[in-house]
């Protein structure tokens, strides 16, 4: 019998806790790569990958879509008189998974924990009350809050925007929810807080006063940022890029966009980024690619781990299975210097047809194996060396004489231009794009 908090009931009872059993297991509940304590490098695989569960997804999302009815009854809402009781029913379910599972993390919405009241006081009160219970849940699980953030798209006052609401009455109202879960995050111990900004941006520009608006965003996250550290608290404000979905076009675009606004904004010092793999392909990127340019600029903050589908234009949210995505995410993260405050949190959905109650916990090992696996081709390519070095000497002709002195702004430009007549047949260097990729296969199939 669970004994989390409550320990009232047990609702997975049919799972123990999932164990290692390595690559030649058949065991659909057992990680075949994802080995906690092993060693990888210089840290512990756990320590590498610092594995989040959703709650959002894992434990509020019931399968509805668009065109259909809910298809994931929650067994733990079924007994529960009012939705504060609910919630708490919701809460056990939630430990009792992350601590079968082994995932040393959770992330949560506000509005994922604690029920909106009636009035922002009666929704503060409920979510102070829900923290209360989370923080005792944790210690009980072994549970850490890697970070929280405040649902400020579902309610309908947000339909036109928080921060960048044009209506100051809802830009006041979306600070009291920010400040409470804030407040929430800090009392849990949290590592970082993130804003996604979902409704930041806008559906026309026919009634949208672009710079105003993204102006306001950026003195709402300063003030937050602030109130924050006026706290004392020393963890790290996550901004959460996303180009669209649910607006037509989202303020925080991209990575590259959301560097851009930090830095014109003076935000660069407290925010670094939340990448989600969905999101880079709905921006026309790629996974890698976000990470290596937030990694790249030292602003790399934590992940979202999950896929999208790529013949899809929308926000699948899919768990994360495909292990050269999975490498290279790894191979950015760990060349970035590897997570402090951050990790990998799984912002991902079990299919609308999953309907197994195993389902959730498959979904989950196979994520984590992914990354697992991924972690330890990252390490591969790093140790072996050839793709670093490759890259190392590509740009040799910059480490002396005048390419040092151009890096370092010591050439006028009359004088880089006179260098340059005098190189005659310069720039046909293979790029060997092919050899690399295939060092890179051998490293996939652990050759
Ligand atoms: C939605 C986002 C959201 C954030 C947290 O697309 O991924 O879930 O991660 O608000
Ligand atoms: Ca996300
Ligand atoms: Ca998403």
């Amino acid at each position: 019998m669970a004994d989390y908090y409550t320990g009232k009931k047990e609702y997975f009872p049919k799972i123990k806790k999932i164990k290692y059993a390595g690559a030649k297991s058949g065991n659909p509940l057992a990680f075949k790569y994802y080995d906690a304590e092993k060693k990888v490098g210089k840290k512990k695989m756990k320590d590498h990958l610092r594995f989040a569960v959703a709650y959002w997804h894992s434990f509020c999302a019931d399968g509805a879509d668009p065109f259909g009815a809910p298809t994931h009854p929650h067994p733990w809402i079924a007994d529960a008189r009012n939705p504060m009781e609910a919630a708490e029913h919701k809460m056990d379910a939630a430990f009792e998974f992350i601590s079968k599972l082994g995932a040393e993390f959770y992330c949560f919405h506000d509005r994922d924990m604690s029920p909106e009241g009636e009035t922002p006081a009666e929704s503060i009160k409920n979510l102070e009350t829900l923290a209360a219970r989370a923080k005792k849940c944790q210690k009980a699980a072994g549970v850490k809050l890697l970070w929280g953030t405040s649902n400020l798209f579902t309610h309908p006052r947000f339909m036109n925007g928080a921060a960048t609401n044009p209506e100051f009455s809802v830009v006041a109202l979306a600070a009291s929810q920010v400040k409470a879960a804030i407040d929430a995050t800090i009392e849990l111990g949290g590592q970082g807080f993130t804003f996604w900004g979902g409704r930041e941006g806008y559906m026309s520009l026919l009634n949208t006063d672009l710079k105003r608006e993204k102006d306001h965003l950026a003195r709402f996250l300063s003030m937050a940022r602030d109130y924050g550290r006026k706290q004392g608290w020393k963890g790290a404000f996550y901004i959460e890029p996303k180009p669209m979905e649910p607006a037509k076009h989202q303020y925080d675009y991209d990575t590259e966009t959301v560097i851009g606004f930090l830095r014109h904004y003076g935000l660069d010092k407290d925010f670094r980024l939340n990448i989600e793999a969905n999101h880079a392909e709905l921006a026309g990127h790629d996974f890698f690619h976000e990470l290596e340019t937030a990694a790249s600029e030292g602003l790399l903050g934590s992940v979202d781990a999950n896929r999208g589908e790529p013949r899809n234009g929308w926000d699948t949210d899919q768990f994360p299975n495909n292990y050269y995505e999975t490498a290279l995410a790894m191979y950015a993260i760990l060349k970035g210097g590897g997570f402090s405050t951050g990790g990998l949190n799984f912002d991902a959905k079990i299919r609308r047809n999953s309907v197994d109650g195993e389902d959730l916990f498959i979904a989950h090992i196979g994520g984590m194996d992914a990354f697992a696996a991924g972690l330890e081709i990252a390490q591969r390519i790093i140790t072996d060396g050839v793709i670093p070095g490759f890259v190392k000497k590509r740009y040799v002709s910059f480490n002396a004489g005048d390419g040092a002195k151009f890096e370092k702004g010591e050439l006028s430009f009359e004088t880089l231009a006179g260098l340059g007549s005098a190189y005659g047949r310069a720039g046909l260097t293979s790029g060997k794009q092919e050899y690399l990729e295939n060092v890179l296969n051998r490293y996939l199939l652990g050759l």
